[in-house]
């Protein structure tokens, strides 16, 4: 308020300044009689008189012009001197006009964080929130659903069983959702994309497989050095993890990861199962089959890399995505056969000598992908050799994925 009326001080002052100035460049000598505006319009025909004061001695300024000079210096004065007060003042309230700045563009700050962070969580709400979703969801072709995980997170008690999705291509597609066991932690929702058990009564191998009888009925290659496979159709259903197991047996002599001169993930580059997606494939997981337990023939290049005399390691695109187990212990001549007695890849039945048995998750594998894919899974048996020295047979298969 101080500087309020100071300003209006200073500028009263400058309109006075201004009207003092003005009346005393005009100011008529005191002999004259003050001249009055004409309070009419001039009548037609008449001039208005301009009246003239009596100039002054030669060389010295007049009485007007000395009062004129006077009051403008006093007017200055004046303006200097409340100029002077009103900076004081000003700069006695910086402080305060600071501070109250200050704590006003902090409030707004805040209120705009504050606005913000509501918005940033409405967005987020918006974005984790599904579209509500009926109890028949997937139950029939004309209620489809887009994932398994979609039925689950609808109907959490949705048994295991066959539902029905619509596949990208607008087709539906009756598939089998796995709702009531855990895999990967992950409790429900998953699809499953291959199943093979040779156990049951009446299955038999894909085709593409090979299958024999006795002494199990097992699925193994046609195409030997090679491999053999499957390719499970996805029919573009969206996907990012993926688990599953497989259980295979040790017939002769498997090599694991050696000799990898295939270090290709298109060929055999390992003795034993390898699990990939899309095409160009990409690794998912291998499942190998090393040589023997526990014995160190040839410093046991030919035995897993989990073995108690290592072998080599597999090819960097398969990374620590694998399991490898021998179904066999001792020397590799002793064993000329196909070892039923000990399953591979199930965590059990391991030397003490090594840690085959004992990865994480065992038999079950879990892949999260770099990213969310839709592609089909492939499943192959591979070996570089011929089925008389060696053959990677399985008679259990699993893979799911959400
Ligand atoms: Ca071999
Ligand atoms: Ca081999
Ligand atoms: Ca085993």
């Amino acid at each position: 308020m101080r500087i309020k009326a100071n300003l209006l001080l200073l500028v009263a002052l400058m309109v006075g300044t201004v009207s003092v100035v003005a009346q005393k460049a005009t100011k008529q000598p005191t002999t004259q009689p003050p001249t009055n505006p004409p309070t009419h319009p001039p009548v037609a025909g008449n001039t208005c008189q301009v009246l003239q004061g009596p100039p002054g001695p030669p060389g010295i300024c007049s009485y007007t012009e000395v009062s004129l000079v006077k009051g403008v210096r006093d007017i200055s004065t004046s303006i200097k001197e409340s100029g002077r007060n009103l900076t004081e003042e000003l700069t006695e309230s910086s402080n305060d006009l600071r501070e109250i700045l200050q704590g006003g563009l902090q409030r707004l700050n805040d209120g705009l964080m504050d606005a913000l962070g509501k918005i940033q969580q409405e967005v987020a709400q918006l974005k984790t929130e599904e579209p509500p979703c009926p109890r028949s969801l997937g139950l029939s072709s004309y209620k489809l659903a887009k994932s398994c995980r979609e039925i689950f997170r609808c109907n959490p008690s949705s048994p295991s069983g066959y539902y029905w999705l619509k596949s990208a291509s607008m087709e539906c597609r009756e598939v089998y959702c796995d709702m009531d066991t855990t895999h990967c932690s992950i409790r429900g929702g998953w699809m499953r994309v291959a199943y093979l058990n040779m156990t049951e009564p009446g299955a038999s191998c894909p085709t593409s497989l090979r299958q024999i009888n006795t002494p199990a009925k097992l699925c193994g290659r046609h195409t030997a050095p090679g491999c053999s496979g499957v390719t499970y159709p996805v029919d573009n259903i969206r996907y990012s993890k993926v688990c599953g197991q497989a259980r295979g047996y040790q017939n002769y002599t498997g090599e694991a990861f050696t000799p990898s001169t295939e270090n290709d993930i298109n060929s055999h580059y390992v003795d034993g199962v390898s699990i990939t997606y899309g095409n160009p494939r990409r690794h998912i997981w291998t499942f190998a089959i090393g040589l023997s337990d526990d014995h160190n023939y040839a410093n046991g290049v030919f035995n897993c890399p989990c073995a108690k005399h290592p072998g080599e390691a597999p090819p960097d695109f398969v990374g620590l995505d694998y399991f490898c187990e021998s179904g066999m212990t001792g020397h590799y001549q002793d064993n000329m056969r196909l070892a039923l007695e000990d399953p591979l890849w199930d965590g059990d039945g391991c030397d003490p000598g090594n840690s085959c048995c004992a990865q994480a998750g065992m038999p079950w594998f879990c892949r999260t992908l770099p990213q969310e894919v839709s592609e089909d899974i492939e499943v192959r048996l591979c070996s570089d050799q011929g089925i008389s020295n060696e053959e990677v047979y399985v008679d259990l298969l699993e893979v799911y994925v959400q």
